[in-house]
């Protein structure tokens, strides 16, 4: 049988990229977009949709007969420290609907994006494990890391096949993310091609792991498609993409733009950053469905850079 799969969160940095490549590969009527607000930016359809009320969403997937759920919605790290408590009520309502929802409807998938926020303090700007210690110290960390123990446990308890992987900070030019530790990534992109200054949230030399999202969407399918006895992580797995600081993308995009400036004016993000790893080990991603990322810091800045100035050029950023 056809599949016909849920996004929620579909309006936000990954879920609009993700939306066109699921619908590119299982066509437009497979394709379920939601989300809490409508973006009128967006190119597909969107139905508003709250992850929160289990009623609508159990209604939403017997009128449309869903069989998968991608489910993207979540507040992030940044924004999750203004209402800890908050963050932690809604990321978990959220993913514990999601998941006694596949449990109770038999869906067939299911896709639970985790972050590198799942590491903390001790795993500070070092290389971390996939079985490393984790001791996230941001509301939205501590929401991931139980939610990918759920994830495990309704795999277990339930046969619920659920996927995920830990996303470092995503770079696309897209779409815009909203409340994230490593939102600075994508921001001065949009300062250099603006022929705007940049202040940098962070110290020159926080170095991030950091991923472009093509490359996050190849990964997301890659996981989804592998057969499920090839998984030996049923937490999330580990992706590393390529990893960098303030400074050395500042100079990489000065390489286009020589007149491009930086000032580095640290926020509370600093905290939250010098407590997350800086590069991540993937192996496990890399023998269980053959991940490997095809973007470095050159490549993207030069993909990014060429992009973004066509958008600029046809007046649509
Ligand atoms: C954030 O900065 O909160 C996210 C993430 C790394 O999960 N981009």
């Amino acid at each position: 049988m056809k599949d016909s799969i849920l996004i929620t969160g579909a309006c936000g940095q990954l879920g609009s990229v993700l939306v066109k490549a699921l619908i590119d590969i299982h066509g437009q009527d497979a394709i379920f977009a939601t989300d809490i607000r409508l973006n009128n930016a967006l190119e597909f359809h969107v139905d508003i949709l709250n992850v929160l009320d289990l009623e609508q969403m159990q209604a939403y997937i017997e009128k449309n007969s869903i069989s998968q759920i991608y489910h993207l919605a979540a507040i992030l790290s940044a924004n999750g420290e203004a209402q800890p408590l908050n963050t932690w009520d809604v990321n978990m309502t959220a993913l514990l609907n999601v998941l006694e929802l596949g449990r109770i409807n038999k869906l067939s998938k299911i896709f639970y994006p985790s972050s590198i926020a799942v590491y903390g303090i001790t795993n500070g700007q070092r290389t971390v494990n996939q079985s490393d210690v984790l001791t996230p110290f941001t509301a939205y960390g501590i929401s991931k890391a139980a939610g990918e123990n759920w994830c495990q446990y309704y795999f277990h308890k339930y046969g619920l096949d659920v996927r995920s992987v830990r996303y470092p900070g995503l770079i696309g030019h897209e779409s815009l993310p909203g409340g994230g530790t490593t939102d600075y990534a994508v921001e001065i992109f949009h300062k250099a091609i603006n022929h705007q200054n940049f202040d940098c949230f962070l110290e020159p030399n926080t170095c991030l792991p950091m991923m472009y999202i093509p490359d996050a969407i190849e990964a997301t399918l890659r996981l989804m498609d592998a057969p499920s006895q090839h998984l030996s992580i049923r937490t999330s797995y580990n992706i590393a993409g390529m990893h960098f600081s303030p400074d050395e993308v500042f100079y990489a995009i000065k390489k286009y733009y020589p007149d491009f400036c930086i000032e580095f004016k640290p926020d509370f993000r600093q905290q939250i950053a010098s407590g997350w790893p800086s590069t991540i080990n993937d192996i496990n991603a890399q023998l269980d469905w053959n991940w490997h990322p095809s973007f470095g810091l050159e490549s993207m800045v030069e993909d990014m850079i060429n992009n973004l100035k066509k958008k600029t050029a046809l007046n649509t950023i």
